[in-house]
This record gives structure tokens, C-alpha cells and sequence, in this order.
């Protein structure tokens, strides 16, 4: 049976290899079955969680449509928007609002990796980012969310909160509980520059990731200059959880070559990083450029996007205030 998806990507630029691999690579698989239902959303409403310029904003709401394009996403058959297009996003936001539970927030570890030691200082957008998220996957009646390892807790608070409102108003199932649709290794991407840390758009070094946009030269400077330790590759997996950067470095070309660790670990056996860190950047190139590619070519079309978007908004304008309007006759307005 088909899967109803829904999946969003924050605006904030860069998007990297970290956001392809661990989630938009998944889009594009899940999309090309044609018995799903897919919607994929720019997620605009979260991005201002943390200070944005209002004119980058805008680009990067067109660049990240162009980013799925260019991945591989089908606008034919599936639905494209941004989220501050609809209202019911943010109306739905309030009702499960005040069914979600401070315990269940203040427990979100994102919250407290992306407020650091001041969370005094923290939007209170940030702290309720989760809930949002959830009236994005619950206003369409998703059965399926594919995200990155790093979302799964955010998942897990969409599905308790679409409980409580089902079980408080006594509407069994209106309200579908989402699955997580996460990919079984390589769901988390790390740094170049540290193996403990998450691939991430807002790191300080453009060193640390690998961007969709970055050209050859750039992609083949990163792997060069990426993080490793003075031993040859290792021969088993288990001492790999020792080796944070081998671990990752392996783990980007098992999966761009859609191998498993293993076999990935046997290729390499005992050969020095210089040698491998050749052909992780050829089949880096060969994938990530032409996405690259392709973006820059779309970039420039601001009425094509524009045009995907519009009518993105009005498919989805339709599913989510139709549901919203029955959370609030539910909840007695
Ligand atoms: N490093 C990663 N490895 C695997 N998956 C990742 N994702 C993000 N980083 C990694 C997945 O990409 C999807 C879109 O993420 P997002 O842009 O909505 O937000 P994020 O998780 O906050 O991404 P970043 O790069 O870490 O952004 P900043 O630096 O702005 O906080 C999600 O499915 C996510 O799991």
C-alpha cells in the first residue's frame, strides 16, 4: 500500500551532504513510487527560529526548491511549498500547542544543542519548534516522515501529541500517528573537520561540509583537508568506533556507492587516507556535481520556481486548512 510522506528542509542556505544523504536522497526514492502521496515542504516558519536576514531568506526559500529539483524530486508528482504560504501551519501550531506538555519539550536534546549554555536567550520559537513540526506532518495525515537520524525525538513528540488530542477530545484516529522513515546506516553525516559532531548548515568552517553547490575543485580541497587519524584504514568495524573520522569518511562512500560498511571497510583494508580520500572525492564529484550543476542553472529561473511553489501552495492550502478547520470545530470554536 502507498505511503502518505511528508518532510521538510529549513531554508537557512547550504545545504549539504549531510541533508542529501541522511534525508532528500530518500525524497527522491520515496517519490518515485508511484503509489505515494509525497509532500515536501520548505520549512520557512522554522527557519526564523533562529535570527535570519530577511533577504537571504528569500533566496534561499527559491534555492532550496531548487535543491530538490536538481536532486532528483518530480513537482508532477508530489507536492512542493513553503510553509508560511499556509496559514493552517501555524493555526494548527496553537491547538497542539496546548495539548503538548512542557515535560515532553524540555527534553527535546535539539533545543539544548542549538540553544547552547544561554537557553535564557533562546526564541521561544526554537523551544517549540517540535510542536510546529508536528502540525506539519499531522495536518497531512502523514503515515510516513523521512528524516535524518538527528529528527527521530521530533518524530516521537508528534506521534505523543497526536494521542493526547486524539485521546483528550475523544476523536480515535483523526488525528494519524506518523512513522519515522529513517535510513538504517549512514543516517547521520559528521563533520569533516570532527567526527563527533553533525554535518550542519550553520557551522562557522565551509570546511566542515560538503555544500550541494560546491564545484570540483572545491569538493576534491575538502576531502584533502577533511580530519583523520595517523593509522591506515582499519580491517574490522568494531575498530572503527574508536575512529570517529574514518568511520564517517567510510560511511559517506558506502553510502554514495550503495555499499554497506562492511563491504566498504574490506575495500580499503590496511590503504593509507590519501588513497582513499582519491576516490571518495571522484565519487563525491560524480554525484554532487551535476546536482550542483543543475542548481545554479535553476537558481536564475525565479519565475519557474516561483510558479512550483504557487501551485505547491494551493494543493497544499486545501489539504491543511480543511484539517485545521476540523481541529477547531473538534476543540469547540
Ligand atoms: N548531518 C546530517 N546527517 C544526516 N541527516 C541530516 N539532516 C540534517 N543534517 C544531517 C537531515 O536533513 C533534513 C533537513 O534538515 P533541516 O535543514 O531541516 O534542519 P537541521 O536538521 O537542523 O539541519 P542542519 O544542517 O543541522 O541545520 P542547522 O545547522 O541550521 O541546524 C532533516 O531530515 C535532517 O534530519
Amino acid at each position: 500500500m502507498g505511503k502518505k510522506i511528508f518532510s521538510g528542509v529549513q531554508p537557512t542556505g547550504n545545504l549539504h551532504l549531510g541533508n542529501y544523504l541522511g534525508a532528500i536522497k530518500n525524497f527522491v526514492k520515496l517519490n518515485n513510487d508511484d503509489e505515494n502521496d509525497c509532500v515536501f515542504c520548505v520549512v520557512d516558519l522554522h527557519a526564523i527560529t533562529i535570527k535570519q536576514d530577511p533577504k537571504e531568506l528569500r533566496n534561499n526559500i527559491r534555492e532550496t526548491v531548487a535543491t530538490f529539483l536538481a536532486c532528483g524530486i518530480n513537482p508532477e508528482k508530489s507536492i512542493i511549498f513553503n510553509q508560511s504560504t499556509v496559514p493552517a501551519h501555524s493555526e494548527a501550531t496553537w491547538l497542539l500547542s496546548c495539548v503538548a506538555r512542557m515535560g515532553w519539550l524540555n527534553r527535546m536534546t535539539q533545543f539544548k544543542e542549538k540553544a547552547g549554555k544561554d537557553k535564557e536567550k533562546a526564541s521561544i520559537g526554537l523551544y517549540s519548534y517540535p510542536i510546529l513540526m508536528a502540525a506539519d506532518i499531522l495536518l497531512y495525515d502523514a503515515t510516513h516522515v523521512p528524516v535524518g537520524e538527528d529528527q527521530k525525538q521530533h518524530i516521537e513528540l508528534s506521534r505523543d501529541i497526536a494521542q493526547k488530542f486524539n485521546n483528550d477530545y475523544g476523536v480515535e484516529d483523526f488525528l494519524k500517528v506518523p512513522e519515522p522513515l529513517i535510513q538504517k546506516e549512514f543516517s547521520r553525516i559528521m563533520s569533516l573537520k570532527d567526527g563527533t559532531k553533525k554535518m550542519s548548515k550553520s557551522e562557522i568552517s565551509d570546511l566542515s561540509r560538503i555544500n550541494l553547490t560546491d564545484n570540483k575543485d572545491s569538493i576534491i580541497n575538502k576531502i584533502k583537508k577533511a580530519k583523520t587519524d595517523p593509522l591506515p584504514l582499519p580491517a574490522s568495524l568494531n575498530e572503527l568506533n574508536e575512529r570517529p573520522e574514518a568511520k564517517n569518511l567510510l560511511g559517506m562512500y558506502s553510502s554514495l556507492t550503495n555499499s554497506n560498511l562492511e563491504n566498504t571497510v574490506n575495500e580499503f583494508v590496511g590503504k593509507n587516507f590519501s588513497e582513499f580520500k582519491e576516490k571518495l572525492s571522484q565519487v563525491l564529484v560524480e554525484e554532487i556535481n551535476p546536482i550542483s550543476q543543475e542548481i545554479k542553472k535553476l537558481i536564475n529561473d525565479k519565475e519557474f520556481l516561483d510558479k512550483i511553489l504557487l501551485d505547491g501552495h494551493k494543493k497544499a492550502n486545501k489539504i491543511a486548512s480543511n484539517k485545521v478547520k476540523k481541529m477547531q470545530e473538534i476543540v469547540g470554536f
